[in-house]
Formats: structure tokens, sequence, C-alpha cells
């Protein structure tokens, strides 16, 4: 049994927006006081975080003047150097101003379209400033609440110029930055283009830079269409293009919920934390969530120490399940092989397809075969209640 103490070898962050969140709602104002950046800064580094992510108008207000972006600046320099938190990754607010009420790049008004790659090269320029080495975009407003409004194939013409454009911006300014796409199904828009990780890893590879583009999954956003995101994370993984992640939680069919990290569907957190580790991701562990709106800011601490306890929890249940030997046996024998048709796998041959064909199978056997899943998976529950 650890102390679930984290390192910075979990790279743990969490957004300004996160931990400040003052828990407005659409039925109610706030119920939280607003904390400066330089305090959550403090606050993070208590909690044990590693790392602190921004949107540009977390830090520096829209309005702000360069003198007193300045002055903004080098308060969380100072804040992140007595602290030892570094910025991982930073992104840009296309949603709250007015003037994305229809989208960002999407927008059918070339003017707002312009006004969002300035706001975002202004905000690459600040995330880099600040050492982010990777770059978020999630398109809060890219979307409609009538198709009449906007054609869907022009909608995706102007994304992949914007990336493109973007991406040309970071390599002209020789930036050591990657970028990460989020997708999400519906809200704050009735609809959201590229809606699911899925849909995104099919954009990336339209750009004129795939390679330096990836995905940052939220687990919400995926369960919120209803999704398997294990499953959605695992994909990315295998295309080299996880580049980030959004931890947090979710109910199926829901509002966005931005629930503590594990705090709804812990089987499936478990599974992604294995998924994670067994694979050695290496990047941000990021916890995209808030504290409920019944918390002062104890209670914030508290959310930020859970998402951060029940990782480091999970983490050591994965440890478990892969050492234990009953687990195993069993897992063992499911992928068992008598090696009696390795001939017929890898890459194609002719000669390969006829002799599959001209083989014989006992199909009914195949069938008949139970697989024993009910007891790994009750093994499964028996690890994760503490039990075994
Ligand atoms: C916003 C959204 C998140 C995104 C953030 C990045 S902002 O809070 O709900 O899922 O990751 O823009
Ligand atoms: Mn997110
Ligand atoms: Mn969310």
């Amino acid at each position: 049994m650890t102390s679930y103490t984290p390192t910075s070898e979990n790279k743990f962050t969490f957004g300004l927006w996160t931990v400040g969140n003052i828990g407005r709602d659409p039925f109610g104002g706030p119920v939280r006081d607003v904390k400066s950046p330089v305090e959550l800064v403090h606050l993070l580094a208590e909690v044990g975080a590693y790392g602190v992510n921004f949107h540009d108008n977390d830090l520096v207000p829209i309005d702000a003047t360069s003198a007193e972006r300045d002055h903004i600046v080098r308060d969380f320099k100072a804040a992140l150097s007595e602290t030892g938190l570094v910025v991982p990754m930073a992104t840009t607010n296309l949603f709250t101003d007015a003037a994305f009420k229809d989208g960002a790049f999407t927008s059918n008004d070339p003017k707002v379209r312009a006004y969002a790659l300035q706001k975002t090269m202004n905000a690459i320029d600040l995330g880099v400033e600040l050492g982010a080495k990777i770059y978020v975009f999630w398109g809060g407003r890219e979307g409609t609440e009538t198709d009449a409004s906007k054609d869907p194939i022009t909608a995706i013409k102007r994304s992949r110029e914007a990336m493109n454009f973007l991406c040309e911006y970071a390599l002209d300014k020789k930036y050591d930055l990657k970028f990460a796409l989020e997708a999400k199904p519906n809200e704050p828009r009735g609809d959201m283009y590229n809606a699911t990780t899925g849909h995104m890893l099919a954009f990336i590879e339209t750009l004129d830079h795939p390679e330096m583009v990836g995905v940052n999954p939220e687990v919400a956003h995926e369960h919120m269409a209803g999704l398997n995101f294990v499953h959605g994370v695992a994909q990315a993984m295998e295309s080299g293009k996880l580049f980030h992640i959004d931890l947090n939680d979710q109910a199926f069919g829901r509002y966005d919920q931005d629930f503590r990290f594990g705090a709804v569907n812990l089987k499936s957190a478990f599974f992604l934390v294995k998924l994670l580790e067994d694979n050695k991701y290496d990047s941000s562990r990021h916890f995209d969530a808030h504290a409920y709106r019944t918390e002062d800011y104890e209670g914030v601490k508290d959310f930020a120490r859970g998402c951060i306890r029940t990782y480091l929890v999970l983490k050591e249940k994965v440890a478990q399940f892969n050492a234990d030997k009953e687990i195993q046996a069993l897992l063992a024998e499911i992928n068992a092989n008598d090696s009696s048709t390795d001939q017929y796998f890898g890459k194609y041959s002719s000669k390969k397809a006829n002799e599959l064909k001209a083989q014989t199978f006992d199909r009914e056997a195949l069938g008949k075969r139970g697989l024993g899943y009910e007891r790994l998976d009750q093994l499964t529950i028996d690890l994760l209640l503490g039990v075994r």
C-alpha cells in the first residue's frame, strides 16, 4: 500500500479554469469567489499538482492592455518558479466572447474567422512564452443549432484551412509545439462539428502537417456521446496520436458534468488507467473537471486531491491486476494458441488464401466453448472493491 503521493512522473495537471471554476451554471450565479491565477497556482501546488494549463483569457483578460499583460505574465512566472509548477499545455478561449456566438474558425463571418486566427496566434505566443509544448483546440462554438445556417462541408473546409494556417504559423516561428484537437458532440452548441475523437482522427489525416497534430480526448465528451472512452483512447494511442488527455467523469446521456475523475464509472476509469499505464503514456494526465457547486475552496482542494488520489489508487489496482495469478492464468487460457492456424495470419498471399479456403473448421465446437469472462469480470470487481 502506497501513500498515493503524486510525483512529477505522474504529470498531474489542472487547468486554471478547473480549480478556478466559481460554480456558475445555467440556473444560478457563482458560489465561490474569483481567485487570481497566482492564487490558483499556489492552490495547485498545495494539492500536489505538477503543472497548470490555461486559456489565454484565464490568465490575461480579453481587454487587457499590453502593459497589463506583461505585468500579469511576470507575476504568473514568479508564482511558477516559487512553486515549481510547469505549464505543459495552453489553449485559446474561442467560445466565451459574443463575437464567437456562431463559431470561430467555422463562422460564416470572415471577420470573425480572421479574428479567431489572430487571437489564436497571440495565445500560442503566450503559451509558448510560458513553456507549453502542447496546444489544445476545443471548438466550443464550432457547430450549429440549425443546419440551415451553415453548410457542413464548408465548415470542415474552414476548420482545415484554419488548422493548416496555424500549423504553418508554429513552424514559421520555430516553436516546439504540437497541437491536440478535442472533440465534443454538443454543448454549448446544439451539435458540434468533429463530434468525437474518431472524427478528429480522420480529420487530422487530411491536414497539411498531420505529424504535428494529435488528439486530446475527454472522458465526459465521449461518454456524452454514449461511447466507450477506453476504446477511443486506444485508437488514438495505437495511431501515435494521444498527445494529451482530459480526465474527468460523467454519467452517460447527461449534459457535460465534468465531475472528479472516477466519480461515476470506476470500472471504466480503471480500464483507462490500465490502458495508459500498461502502454507507458507519458504526456500530461490533465484533470479537466471541477468541484461540485456545493463546495467552498476547501472542497475544491478535496476535489483536486480526489482526482489525483483516485488515479493513483487505480494505478495500484492495475499493478495488482497484472500480478494476480488467477487473473493472469485466466487471461493466458483465453489467449491460448496451439499454433495450428499461425500460417494463415500476417501478410496476404494467394497461396495463404487458397490454403485457408481449403481448411475445415469445427464451427460447432468453436461456438460451444465457454470463455470464462463472468469469472474474470467478477475477479476484476472483487479486486476493485478491495476484497481481493
Ligand atoms: C472548457 C471545456 C473543456 C476544454 C477546455 C479547453 S475549456 O472548459 O469544457 O472540455 O478542454 O478549451
Ligand atoms: Mn476538456
Ligand atoms: Mn467537459
